[in-house]
């Protein structure tokens, strides 16, 4: 399982110019069709752990972008068409919706105008759209179902009925299902419908050149109104990111520092959407390879195994776990071990970020 996050936005508004930042793709930004790309998950820490451990290979987690290439609104108005499309974003874990605020008059603005709070609100509702249209569908099904019921199906089924009706009032008022701050147990209920307003959404507000200065503070102004639960938002220069991760990373540092750029829009972008999903590091050793995996926060060392490989999770002995720091403090793992600072966990060790684990296991 790889952390897959879906691009949308308006037409025009950078969608594949920024898919090509952070994937260092070179999709054409021309073709209206989806492009899938995988990005590499920025982790200094990695880099330690190899200077140290000298593995042979040194594999980072990765990140799927898919760029839609076609608005929610079509999607899900043309199940011909957007049969496929519609499923790979129904299935995502994060949204990035672009928003357009570069001025370019070669390139008309699909509404006739540059208006950055219209659009976040357009896509807000073309979501909240989406998800009030698989609502109703769901709840007219109940509706029937419920006629030849037996009384133990009939509960469930209330039960269910309850709660849809709960989200589809509070969506009517404008509230999306990330910021209803659901029990575990209803967000694990929620998340079979896979809703799209439910999803974390970074708001990527794509800048042109000549706004680089006031980035920052526009970035923080946005921010004030806009962030909320489970979502936030950045401003970039897609066309600057993209030409920029065309390069190599040095020649990259130079161009950023001149633009005074501190940080590459995949890291940030990487970064908030980690942060927006609960996602941590853990890592791995064996086989003479450095690995950095993403899970949720608050997963069992069991299930930390079984994303690594299903024999893992079947089998599971114990996992042998170190944090990142006290690693660095031995400088090796005999010397972890030595120390007893390498200590013995059991299935239901909720990881840390930054543990250096080893799983044992029989198969
Ligand atoms: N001037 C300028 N043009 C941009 C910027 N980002 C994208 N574009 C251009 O806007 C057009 C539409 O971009 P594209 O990524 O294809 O948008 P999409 O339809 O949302 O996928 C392309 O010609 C891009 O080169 C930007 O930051 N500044
Ligand atoms: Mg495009």
């Amino acid at each position: 399982m790889s952390v897959d996050i879906g691009i949308i936005g308006l037409a025009k508004s950078g969608r594949t110019t920024i898919f090509n930042a952070l994937t260092r793709g070179k999709a054409d930004t021309k073709a209206p069709a989806a492009h899938i790309g995988v990005a590499k998950v920025p982790e200094p820490r990695l880099k330690v752990l190899a200077d140290m451990l000298h593995p042979k290979r040194v594999v980072p987690a990765e990140v799927r972008y898919i760029d839609v290439g076609a608005s929610v609104k079509e999607l899900a108005k043309d199940k011909a068409i957007g049969g496929q499309s519609l499923a790979q974003l129904s299935n995502v874990d994060a949204l990035i919706n672009v928003v357009r605020a570069f001025t370019d008059d070669s390139i008309p603005h699909v509404e006739g105008s540059l208006d950055v709070d219209r659009d976040i609100t357009t896509i807000d509702l073309e979501l909240a759209f989406f998800d009030l249209a698989l609502l109703e569908r769901r709840l007219g099904k109940i509706e029937l179902s419920l006629k030849g019921a037996k009384q133990l199906e009939r509960q469930g089924l209330l039960h269910e009925q309850e709660m849809l009706t709960r989200v589809k009032a509070e969506l009517e008022n404008d509230v999306p299902i990330r910021e209803l701050g659901l029990t575990p147990d209803e967000a694990r209920a929620m998340a079979n419908y896979q809703f799209l307003t439910a999803k974390p959404l970074l708001i990527v507000v794509n800048i042109g050149e000549e706004q680089l200065p006031q980035a920052a503070s526009l970035e923080a102004k946005l921010n004030s109104h806009y962030s909320r639960p489970k979502r936030r938002l950045i401003t970039l220069c897609g066309k600057l990111e993209m030409e920029l991760s065309q390069l190599d990373n040095s020649a990259a540092e130079g161009f950023r520092a001149e633009f005074g750029i501190s940080e590459s829009g995949l890291d940030r972008t990487i970064k908030l959407s980690y942060e927006l999903l609960g996602l941590i590091s853990f890592f791995t050793t064996v086989s003479a390879e450095v690995k950095a995996w993403s899970i949720s926060n608050g997963t069992s060392a069991l299930h930390a195994a079984g994303k690594i490989h299903s024999d893992m999770e079947r089998g599971f002995i114990r996992a042998e776990v170190i944090s990142y720091d006290d690693l660095v403090k031995c400088d090796s793992l005999a010397e972890a071990r030595k120390r007893g600072v390498l200590r013995p966990e059991g299935k239901n060790y909720i990881v840390q970020d930054g543990d250096v684990i080893t799983f044992l296991f029989n198969v």
